[in-house]
């Protein structure tokens, strides 16, 4: 079994919804148009898409690698090769490029270089493990990228374009995720650009209140009493910093690293405006003593030091750290994490 760095295993049977959970209300009949630098533009009824496959759906073995740590693996999915879709339409010699757009509220998208996404077969995938995909999961159709991070895979297919020039998708232009997005290389953030000198005066504020620090590098610093309501703080690093009383109300840490990091008395509470995002945060080692999570997502974030990685330990927690209810839920795909929680917070 191989896992990419950072990623856990959810439990047997489970699989996490991400993202959008429905397709767009629309009465008309579903249909995929494929459109741009083709020799035809196409549109086809669901019935002509898995006929194109000659009649047996194409299958094939997936790893799911999500960007917020968590993984599941050997998911038999069954449809028809992008490539297939593509030479029925012809390809023009310009196409650098293939977007992926959903049928849904925001009209939801991603992309990928035309050569990769042939070359790692992406699959057009309309059943899982025998059964049709069920419309949480991106039924009646969605696409399935084998080696990349699974918000490369669009649920509710409805248009594929085929561009010279990129066009980034959703999660990547809006969220900061990394185009490219190989989990071995653990591409999950696009670095963005902070001003350093900024940086430097919001540090010695302690004050992060509302404000973009995406990935923002705050690793061994003393930050106790930090202020950071509804900061937007995706993969910020914070090793070993010193956040005793930090508030990160509302804040969005989903991939924060706070290894061996004090948060003594911190919290992680609802605002006005939102919930606290911690999927796929790291406290392995942190001090979470006095600490208070509350409504929080939890998804793919690690407290229990896991078995492959000796070099942190679990988080520090005990009697003293509250987790309600709604949050510990959120870790039921990883239950080894919720275990440990509830172990710990119950000893003396
Ligand atoms: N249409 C659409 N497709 C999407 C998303 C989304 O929000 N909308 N989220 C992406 C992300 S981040 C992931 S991890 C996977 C989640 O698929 P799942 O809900 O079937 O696990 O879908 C990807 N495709
Ligand atoms: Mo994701």
């Amino acid at each position: 079994m191989s896992l990419p760095p950072n990623q856990q295993l959810v439990a047997p049977g489970k699989w996490p919804v991400v993202g959008e959970r429905a397709p767009r209300e629309d009465s008309a009949p579903w249909t995929v148009t494929v459109s741009g630098l083709v020799n035809s533009e196409r549109t086809f009824r669901l019935s002509e898409l898995f006929r194109l496959g000659g009649g047996e759906p194409y299958e094939q073995t997936v790893d799911i690698h999500c960007v917020t740590r968590w993984s599941k693996l050997n998911v038999q999915f069954g449809g028809i090769l992008l490539q297939s879709v593509l030479n029925e339409c012809g390809i023009q010699p310009q196409a650098r490029f293939v977007r992926m757009v959903a049928r849904s509220e925001r009209d939801h998208s991603t992309s990928l270089p035309l050569q990769d996404a042939l070359d790692l077969n992406t699959l057009i995938a309309f059943s899982c493990e025998g059964k049709p995909l069920e419309t949480i999961h991106g039924g009646p159709v969605r696409t399935v990228v084998s080696g990349r991070y699974f918000y490369k895979s669009l649920k509710w297919l409805e248009r594929i374009e085929l561009l010279a020039e990129d066009k980034p998708g959703y999660w990547e232009s809006e969220t900061g995720y990394h185009n490219r997005a190989d989990p071995w290389l653990e591409q999950r953030y696009a670095v963005p650009n902070l001003d350093r000198r900024d940086v430097r005066a919001l540090l010695s504020t302690r004050n992060f209140s509302g404000r973009d620090l995406r990935s923002i590098q705050a690793a061994h610093l003393d930050l106790a009493g930090l202020q950071a309501l509804d900061a937007a703080l995706r993969d910020a690093d914070f090793r070993r910093a010193i956040l005793r009383n930090a508030v990160f109300d509302g804040a969005n840490l989903s991939n924060a690293h706070f290894q061996q990091a004090d948060l003594r008395f911190a919290s992680f509470r609802p605002t006005d405006r939102q919930q606290a995002d911690l999927e796929g945060a790291d406290f392995r080692g942190a001090d979470l003593r006095g600490a208070v999570f509350e409504q929080v997502s939890l998804f793919g974030a690690t407290f229990a030091a896991r078995s492959q990685d000796a070099d942190f330990g679990s988080a520090l927690i005990d009697q003293t750290t509250r987790f309600d209810e709604t949050s510990l839920a959120t870790l039921e795909a990883t239950p080894i994490q919720e275990e440990y929680i509830r172990r710990q917070s119950a000893s003396r």
